[in-house]
Parts: structure tokens; sequence; C-alpha cells
């Protein structure tokens, strides 16, 4: 625990994150100043006594005890001179009494945290997911639970120290943020922080499929268990198509998927991830995978928003990176119309190129990265730059047989036409509606 009572408390940003750290060392008594570079900051939420500094440069951070940066803020900005400088995941972990579930990983993070929080429920445990999900950290202090689960970005762990999950798990990693972390190395790096402080009496939970993922696991100190999607592990979570197996070297328990019916990717490696962690946190293995039962997919998450005339419209703008793409695309049962493309960040598209795209029909590219998009494609699939999500979604119309499936996988962000991946996800399930009217008679 930490005494608050009396420090000075810097916050940098008055987002989500610094609201709610504002609010938790005002009320455990800190002098609390918030900052935040834009000038139009809504600071009506927070409780009387803090100062609000706005639309000017960031205050000294070594004029106080304690720096609590959001994640939007890079290190850089306030690390060399701050006394303390811990994240809201650092300040909510020292506060939490109860065990915490940290999941990292470059794509899945949140459908797995919701996996995971289903499935303790489900079994009677008292478990409350927040982080980078969306409600902060800090919020899980002082509720009654018995286990907390965090979904980590590596935004934030670039501010956490003592910082140490019971389990961390981390599902995959591929070339993302390289705007902010500068390398793929230095992103790495980041994610690999999750486990730095474990000790063998804590757990790792990997995914034995990613080469990048397998190469970090040598390293840890805390006790490693697998899980892999389409082959058997020694240790860990695994699939035979309609059952989950728990292995512990000779000693394997078997659990059928509920109503039968197998997984695609990347639904799969994430459910396999969450059911393994439910298990080693004591949960009963069939109650626990019985919540994958009542299951939905998070909006804009390989979310089906239409299916007509034997056509599958799939919405994956969360797929803001190559890797996402390519685990959408690996996971598609049907002859596919692949529409991608946004702002390019920087990221190596080579990946999809080398992606299994035989189930690929056509490519229809989009936004500011269509050409570079389409070169590192090459002869790989057949591209068409449409330009817009308007003409993409009228020429996937016009292209599709029954029996086909339309994919929006992005691969980049949406910023170059929408404000979010999540308005870029409705705007496609508007225009597949919009279809249906225009059909009709
Ligand atoms: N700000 C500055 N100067 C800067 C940067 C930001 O003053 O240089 C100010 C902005 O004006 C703004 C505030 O800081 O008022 C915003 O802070 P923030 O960007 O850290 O956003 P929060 O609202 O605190 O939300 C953050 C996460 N945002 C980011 O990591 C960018 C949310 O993840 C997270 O849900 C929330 O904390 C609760 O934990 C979002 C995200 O996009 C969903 N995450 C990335 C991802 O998933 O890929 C990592």
């Amino acid at each position: 625990m930490v005494e608050l009572t009396g420090q000075k408390v810097l916050v940098l940003g008055l987002g989500m994150t610094g609201l709610s750290a504002a609010r938790f060392c005002t009320e455990r008594g800190a002098r609390v100043v918030v900052a935040d570079e834009r000038p139009d900051v809504d600071a009506r939420a927070l409780p009387p006594g803090i100062e609000v500094r706005s639309g000017q440069a960031f205050p000294d951070p070594g004029d106080f005890d304690l720096v609590i940066p959001s994640p939007g803020i890079p290190h850089e900005r306030y690390a060399s001179k701050a006394k303390r400088a811990w994240g809201d995941i650092e300040l909510a972990y020292r506060f939490l009494r109860i065990p915490v579930v940290a999941v990292t990983g470059t794509n899945g993070k949140s459908t797995t945290v919701r996996l995971i929080e289903a499935m303790l429920q489900a079994a009677e445990l008292r478990a409350r997911a927040a982080g980078n999900v969306g409600d902060p950290a800090l919020d899980l202090v002082g509720q009654p639970l018995d286990v907390a689960i965090l979904e980590v970005s590596s935004f934030q762990l670039e501010a956490v120290e003592a910082f140490r999950p019971k389990i961390g798990l981390l599902l995959n990693l591929s070339p993302d943020h390289l705007d902010r972390h500068g390398s793929v190395e230095r992103y790495l790096a980041m994610k690999a922080r999750l486990f730095a402080r474990q000790e063998e009496s804590d757990h790792a939970v990997l995914n034995q499929r990613d080469v990048r993922v397998r190469e970090l696991a040598a390293g840890l100190r805390a006790t490693v268990h697998a899980f892999d999607g389409e082959e058997p592990v020694e240790r860990g979570a695994s699939c035979d198509g309609t059952c989950f197996i728990w292995s512990d070297g000779d000693k394997h328990l078997r659990v059928p998927l509920p109503g039968g019916q197998p997984l695609r990717e990347p639904l799969r490696s994430n459910a396999l991830a969450a059911w393994l962690t439910a298990c080693l946190l004591g949960a009963d293995p069939v109650r626990a995978l019985g919540a994958l039962g009542g299951f939905r997919a998070l909006p804009h998450r390989l979310e089906r928003v239409a299916l007509r005339d034997d056509v599958e419209w799939i919405d994956d703008s969360k797929a803001t990176n190559p890797g996402a793409a390519v685990r959408a695309l690996e996971g598609m049962a049907r002859p596919t119309i692949w529409i991608a493309g946004g702002r390019d960040k920087g990221l190596p598209f080579e990946e999809l190129a080398d992606a299994r795209l035989g189930r690929v029909k056509r490519v229809l590219l989009v936004g500011e990265a269509a050409a570079s998009m389409a070169r590192a494609l090459g002869t790989r699939a057949t591209c068409e730059q449409t330009g817009t999500l308007e003409a993409a979604v009228a020429r996937a119309a016009e292209l599709a047989r029954p029996g086909d499936a339309i994919l929006l996988a992005p691969a980049c962000a949406s910023f170059d036409q929408f404000a979010s991946f999540e308005e870029r996800g409705e705007r496609f399930a508007q225009l597949v509606a919009d279809l249906d009217t225009e059909g009709s008679p």
C-alpha cells in the first residue's frame, strides 16, 4: 500500500485515466494537479480542490512527489525528471488486495479479458475486467472481488515498476505502435515488462504458436503454461476440434466445447488462453468452458453484421495492424472478398503477403495505404483500389456470390477517413444495411 495523504501528485492527461487517477488520489488525501495540453478539456467531473492546467505546456514533473501519466503520453515526456512515475496500472496494483490477472499481446486482448471474466463468473468467482478494455483499472480498487482482470497495453507497460500479476498472459506479438515505441524491439521489450517482476509461484500463459512469444518464454522466472489452437502441449491448454484439453505432463482433462461446435481462429486461441487462466485460478473447468456458449463477439471484432443471399458480411474494423488482419484472414472458412486499407502506421505489410491467402478472391483497398498495400501484396492476390469504404462495399456487393464472405479487416488505422475504428465499423455496418434497403421492393 502507498501513502498518498499530503503527497503532491501530477496527473498528466484528463481523459478516462486522468479522471480516475485524479479522483482516486484526491479521495486519499493527495494534493492533485491535472495537466492536459488540450485547451478545451472538460473538468466538470473532477471533485473540488483539484487544480487544472489546460492548454499549456506540462508543469515540471520534478516539482511533484508522484507523476501519473495517461497511457497516451510517452515516457520521454516525464520520466527523466519525475521522482516517481506510476501509471494507473501500477497504482491500482499497489492498492488491490486480490490476485491480478494481466493480459497483453498485439491482438485479442479485449476479447480475452471478457472471456476470462465470463468464465470466472460462470464458476462463481467474483471477477471484473478493466484497464485498456475500457473502465480504468483504479475502478476495481475496494470492490468486492476475488480476482481483478486487467487488459494492459504497451503504453501502460511503459509506466509500471513493481507490477507483478499472479497470472500474466501474452497472446501474440506482431509489429504495432511503432510510431510511439520507435522500433519493434522496443515494442516487444514493453510487452515483456508484464513478466519482469514475476516469480516461480506466478504463472505466465503464453501462445505456443507465436514464434516471438516462444522466444520470450525462455527468459521468464514464472511457471510457463502454453496454449496452442492446433497442436498438443506439455503443460497448458490445447484443442482437438471439439474438446479443450488441460494438460500437465501425462495428466489430461478433456472438456467438450459447448454445443460440440468447433471454434474458428482467433477465437479458439483467445478462448484457450482464457480457459487455462480460469482453471489455474481454481475455477471448475466444465462450468468455466460453459460460459463460451453464451459469449458474443465484441463489436468490430470479427462481428457478423449481415447474412444476405448466403453472403456473410464481417466487421473486423479493430484489425488495425497487419497481424490482426492475417489472423482474421486465416480463420475464414468461406471464399473471401477482403476490404483493407486506411492510415499507414509505418508497419510492415509484407506479413500480409506471407499469409495464407488461398481463400481470398479479391482485395478491395481503400484510404491512404491502398497503393503501398497493393505493392506489398504484388501477385499474391488480385487487388483493386476503390478509394473509399462506400465504393468498396458497393464493389464487394457486385462481386459476391452465394457462399462468399466479405471481410472488413483493414490492417491499418482509421484516422485518414474516420474518427476511430468504431466509427469505421459502424459506417461499414450501415452501408451493408443500406444495401438491403436498396435491394428490397
Ligand atoms: N494528452 C496530452 N498530451 C499528450 C497526449 C495526450 O495532453 O501528449 C491528453 C489529451 O488531450 C487527452 C488525454 O491526454 O485529454 C487522453 O489521454 P489518453 O490518450 O491516455 O486516453 P484515456 O482516455 O486516458 O484512455 C486510455 C487509453 N488510451 C490510450 O492508450 C491512447 C484507452 O485505450 C483505455 O481504454 C483507457 O485509458 C482506460 O485504461 C484506448 C486505446 O486506443 C482504447 N488503446 C490502445 C490500443 O488498444 O491499441 C493502446
